[in-house]
């Protein structure tokens, strides 16, 4: 078993992955920006390291910083949570160069996924059901880009390859508007990726967000653990998660879940992953996989009792899953809000020291938070500040739970979006289940 782990990240997924190390024993080395020095996780690790001003290029970004303070520390591996440089193949392969385990997959494997091209490809020849599209590279022949859309059929979307997470998309209705959106989404991608690769697929007008979470050892083994629907959603960002999707057969659930699966054993995955699917007319369709640890992952471990996190750190260890695809049973529903340290009307992030908090409980209330009273939250991070995560026998018991846990949540000092959580889950439409990736922006009149 690895004995030390550095955690490459802040706030609560610094200390979710704090805790399950804790629990198998591991030691931890918290590494954190001048701006995090206070922080709940820095103070519970068991060594801390400072690697730079607040700015995240400057620390949590900072390769170099990064490795040095696995080398002062003697840590073996490094856990890099999500967002900073979970997904980053070149520190991956850094991490590893320099002689430490990366908890994560093979760089070559995070690289595959990092490109969308190459990993629809990856996926659609393992047997993973993926967009009607260009399967490739759109060329500089404006005739065959043309015919090519024409051969999917209007609304067609452009995306670029080194995209991802809503980033260098456009949609195109009509044939008249094709090559200058293709040529825009070329020099976007290309100034804001270094990647002018762009590609095409039959735009779905109406979707649902649904991804199903996958782990894999290095020994061969993979399982699915469901699927989670993240179809809540602003700009991109996920306000609400749950898991399983309303509305999913055991049937198709098993049937997707499998195929998720067996492509982690084709390609030779290894660690926990995430297949993003567009869910539409009982259709799944594969856009993208996420090689990291997302944040909605508890909403998995709750219905399914898994510890997402302790299985990264075995796998890492060179342990095999402590599951088969039998042990695994979906149980009951389950349901993370998104706590924002922010305004709910204007979205703008809403730093600042909080006064007051109170933490809500009770039966099936789980908080993945790293706040607590007189909390001074940096504005240079992410404006997430807490998941606040239920679980319940069945949906409206989560959801019922998710109400009473909303309106026991208190934080004073700064604006969240706890009075925006409080209206989706009032909404009839969210109730009945299965609303799709327009929903809360229409709802909200954006
Ligand atoms: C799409 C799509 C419709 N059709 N692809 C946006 C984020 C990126 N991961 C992929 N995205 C989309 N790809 C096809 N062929 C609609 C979206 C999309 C979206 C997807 C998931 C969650 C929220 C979204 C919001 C707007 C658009």
């Amino acid at each position: 078993m690895i004995e030390k782990v550095l955690i490459a990240n802040r706030g609560e997924i610094a200390l979710r992955i704090q805790r399950a190390c804790r629990a198998l024993g591991i030691k931890t080395v918290a590494v954190h920006s001048e701006a995090d020095n206070d922080a709940k996780y820095v103070r519970l690790a068991d060594e801390s390291v400072c690697i730079g001003p607040p700015q995240a290029t400057l620390s949590y970004l900072n390769i170099p910083a990064v490795i040095s303070a696995a080398e002062v520390t003697d840590a073996v591996a490094i856990h890099p949570g999500y967002g900073f440089l979970s997904e980053n193949a070149d520190f991956a392969e850094r991490v590893e160069q320099s002689g430490f385990i990366f908890i994560g997959p093979r760089p070559a494997t995070i690289r595959l996924m990092g490109d969308k091209i190459s990993a629809i490809e990856a996926m659609k020849k393992a047997g993973v059901p993926t967009v009607p599209g260009s399967d490739g590279p759109l060329d500089e022949d404006e005739r065959r880009t043309l015919k090519l859309a024409h051969e999917i059929g209007y609304p067609v979307i452009i995306k670029a390859a080194g995209g991802g997470g809503g980033k260098g998309m456009r949609v195109v209705h009509t044939e008249a508007a094709l090559l200058n959106a293709v040529n825009m989404t070329r020099s976007e991608a290309g100034a804001a990726f270094g990647n002018d690769t762009v590609y095409m697929e039959k735009f779905l007008d109406n979707p649902r967000h649904v991804e199903f979470q996958v782990l894999a050892d290095e020994h061969g083994n993979a399982i699915h653990l469901g699927e989670r629907d993240c179809s809540l959603q602003r700009r991109h960002q996920k306000v609400v998660e749950e898991a399983p999707a309303p509305g999913i057969s055991e049937k198709l659930r098993t049937k997707i879940g499998e195929r998720c699966a067996e492509a982690c054993r084709k390609i030779g995955y290894r660690g926990a992953g995430t297949f993003e699917f567009l869910y539409q007319d009982n259709e799944f369709y594969f856009i993208e996989m996420n090689t990291r640890v997302q944040v909605e992952h508890p909403v998995t471990e709750m219905i399914t009792g898994v510890d997402i996190v302790r299985e990264q750190l075995l796998i890492a260890s060179g342990e095999k899953l402590s599951y088969k695809q039998r042990d695994i049973e979906i149980r009951g529903h389950a349901m993370e809000c998104r706590i924002n340290a922010e305004d709910p009307e204007k979205f703008l992030p809403s730093p600042g020291r909080i006064t007051q908090y109170h933490q809500p409980g009770g039966p099936g209330v789980r908080v993945d938070s790293h706040i607590y009273n007189n909390y001074m939250i940096p504005p240079y991070y992410d404006s997430m500040i807490a998941k606040l995560i239920v679980h319940g026998d069945t949906r409206e018991i989560a959801m019922a739970r998710m109400r009473i846990a909303l309106s026991e949540m208190f934080i004073d000092g700064i604006k969240t979006n706890i009075p925006l959580q409080e209206k989706i889950m009032a909404d009839s439409a969210f109730q009945a289940g299965g609303v799709n990736i327009h929903y809360l922006e229409k709802k909200l009149g954006l």
